[in-house]
C-alpha cells in the first residue's frame, strides 16, 4: 500500500523537524490529491447552489452533487435515493433520534445501545429518552472488549424498539456485534441502526446484505472533507422518518400553516448543502474504490499485527483492545506504566508523531474499563512500519523522560 503516499501531500511535512507520523485517522484521515482537486475544482469553475438554478453552473453543480450521492451509495451496495447527505455521523445518528425516536417511543420503550459507544451513538438517545419517557439499557463487554452476546435473554424483550450500536469501537479497535444485534432486532420488530463513523471508512460494508435499518457515516474519516456525511436507510424507514430540520429545499409545497415535503432523501436536507464537502466524498469513494476495500482491509490487517507486536516490545505498555486483528480494526489504544497518556502524546508529538490522548468522546467506555484515559494510535491505508517504528523510539524516549527505564 505504500505507493497511495505519494497522493498525500500533507505527509510530506515536517513536524517539530521531524518527519511526519500521522496515527490519528481515527479522528479524521488525511485527504489525497484527488479529494483536494474534486474541491478545488467545484469552487474554481462550477461553485452554484444546487436544484434550484436555471442555468449552467446551477446544472452543472447539482449533476455533481447529485452525481456524489450516487457514489458515496454504490460504496455501501445501496441505492442513491435511499442515501442522504448530513453534516457527518453525529447529525445522521440525531437525525434518526429526532425524525424517528421522538415521534415513535413512549414512556416503557427502551433503547438498546452497547456500553462502547461514542457520545454521538449515547447522547441523542437520552435526549429522545427525556422527552419520551423511554429507556435506556447497555449491553457489556466480554474481557476481550467485543460485546458480550451471552445472556441476551436477560436484556432482550420486546419493549425495545431501538438497537443502536458501533461497528467498531474508535477507541479499543472491536469490531461490533452488527450481524447479530441486527438478527436481535429483526426478531423483535426494533430498528437496528449501526454508528458506522469507523466500520465503514475500514471494512468492506454492503447494506443490502447487512441487514441493519439504518447506517450512518462521515466523509472526513474516510478520505472526504470534514462538514458531510451520511445517513442511509431502508427505504420504508426513511419514508415513515419526520425530517428533523425544515427550511428550503425539502419541500413540494408550503402553505401558511402546513407544508408537503419533497420525496426522500431530499426531505431531510433542508437548506443549501455542503456542495463542495459532497463532490468531495464522492472523490473519496472513488479513491477508496480503486484501492479495494478488501485490500486495505488486508493492508490495515498487517500493519495493526505489526503495531501489536511491536508494542508488546515496550515494557509497561498494556494494550487497551482485542489483541486478535481479526476482530478489530487499526485503532490501537494503550496506558504506558502511570504516565498520563497526554504526557505520551506530547512526547510523541517532538518527535513527529500524531496521536489522540483522553478518553476519546467515550466516557461511559472508560468509566466500564477502569480506565481514565488512553493514549490512541490510528491507521489508515497510507499508515506503513516506518511510522509505527517511529512512535516505538518515541514511546522509549517517554519512558526515560518520566522514570520508567
Ligand atoms: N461514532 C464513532 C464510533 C466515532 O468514532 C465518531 C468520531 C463519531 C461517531 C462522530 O463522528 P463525527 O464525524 O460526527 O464527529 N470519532 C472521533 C474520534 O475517535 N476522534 O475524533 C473523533
Amino acid at each position: 500500500m505504500n505507493h497511495v503516499r505519494a497522493d498525500f501531500p500533507i505527509l510530506d511535512r515536517k513536524v517539530n523537524g521531524k518527519r511526519l507520523a500521522y496515527l490519528d485517522s481515527a479522528a479524521t484521515t488525511q485527504k489525497p490529491i484527488q479529494v483536494i482537486e474534486a474541491v478545488d475544482d467545484y469552487y474554481r469553475r462550477y461553485n452554484s447552489n444546487v436544484h434550484r438554478g436555471a442555468h449552467t453552473l446551477a446544472d452543472e453543480a447539482t449533476v455533481a452533487y447529485e452525481g456524489a450521492r450516487a457514489k458515496v451509495a454504490r460504496f455501501i451496495g445501496a441505492a442513491a435515493d435511499e442515501l442522504v447527505f448530513t453534516r457527518g455521523t453525529t447529525s445522521s445518528l440525531n437525525m434518526v433520534a429526532y425524525g424517528w425516536g421522538l415521534n415513535r417511543l413512549s414512556p416503557g420503550d427502551r433503547i438498546l445501545l452497547t456500553v462502547m459507544e461514542h457520545h454521538a451513538n449515547i447522547v441523542p438517545w437520552q435526549l429522545i429518552a427525556r422527552h419520551t419517557g423511554a429507556e435506556l439499557v447497555y449491553l457489556e463487554l466480554t474481557d476481550d472488549y467485543r460485546v458480550d452476546l451471552t445472556n441476551l435473554d436477560r436484556v432482550v424483550d420486546e419493549r425495545i424498539k431501538i438497537i443502536s450500536m458501533s461497528g467498531m469501537s474508535n477507541v479499543t479497535g472491536a469490531i461490533g456485534s452488527v450481524a447479530e444485534l441486527v438478527e436481535v432486532a429483526r426478531q423483535i420488530g426494533a430498528v437496528s441502526i449501526v454508528d458506522a463513523a469507523q466500520s465503514v471508512p475500514h471494512l468492506p460494508t454492503d447494506v443490502s446484505t447487512l441487514g441493519a435499518d439504518l447506517v450512518a457515516f462521515s466523509a472526513h474519516k474516510m478520505l472526504g472533507p470534514t462538514g458531510i456525511g451520511a445517513l442511509w436507510g431502508r427505504r420504508e424507514i426513511l419514508e415513515e422518518m419526520e425530517p428533523a430540520e425544515g427550511g428550503g429545499e425539502m419541500i413540494s409545497d408550503v402553505g401558511l400553516y402546513e407544508s408537503k415535503w419533497a420525496p426522500v432523501p431530499h426531505k431531510f436536507e433542508a437548506g443549501t448543502p455542503p456542495i463542495a464537502q459532497a463532490i468531495g466524498f464522492g472523490a473519496a469513494v472513488d479513491y477508496l474504490d480503486k484501492v479495494g476495500m478488501s485490500e486495505l482491509r488486508k493492508h490495515e490487517i498487517e500493519i495493526t499485527q505489526y503495531a501489536l507486536d511491536r508494542l508488546a516490545e515496550v515494557p509497561d505498555l498494556k494494550i487497551v483492545g482485542p489483541q486478535d486483528v481479526a476482530v478489530r480494526g487499526g485503532t490501537v489504544s494503550f496506558e504506558l506504566g502511570d504516565v498520563h497518556p497526554h504526557d505520551v502524546a506530547t512526547i510523541l508529538d517532538q518527535e513527529g508523531v500524531a496521536v489522540r490522548a483522553g478518553h476519546h468522546c467515550a466516557k461511559p467506555l472508560m468509566r466500564y474499563l477502569r480506565v481514565p484515559a488512553t493514549a490512541r494510535a490510528s491507521f489508515y491505508l497510507y499508515t506503513v512500519e516506518e511510522d509505527i517504528d517511529q512512535m516505538v523510539t518515541g514511546l522509549y524516549r517517554a519512558r526515560e523522560l518520566f522514570g520508567l527505564a
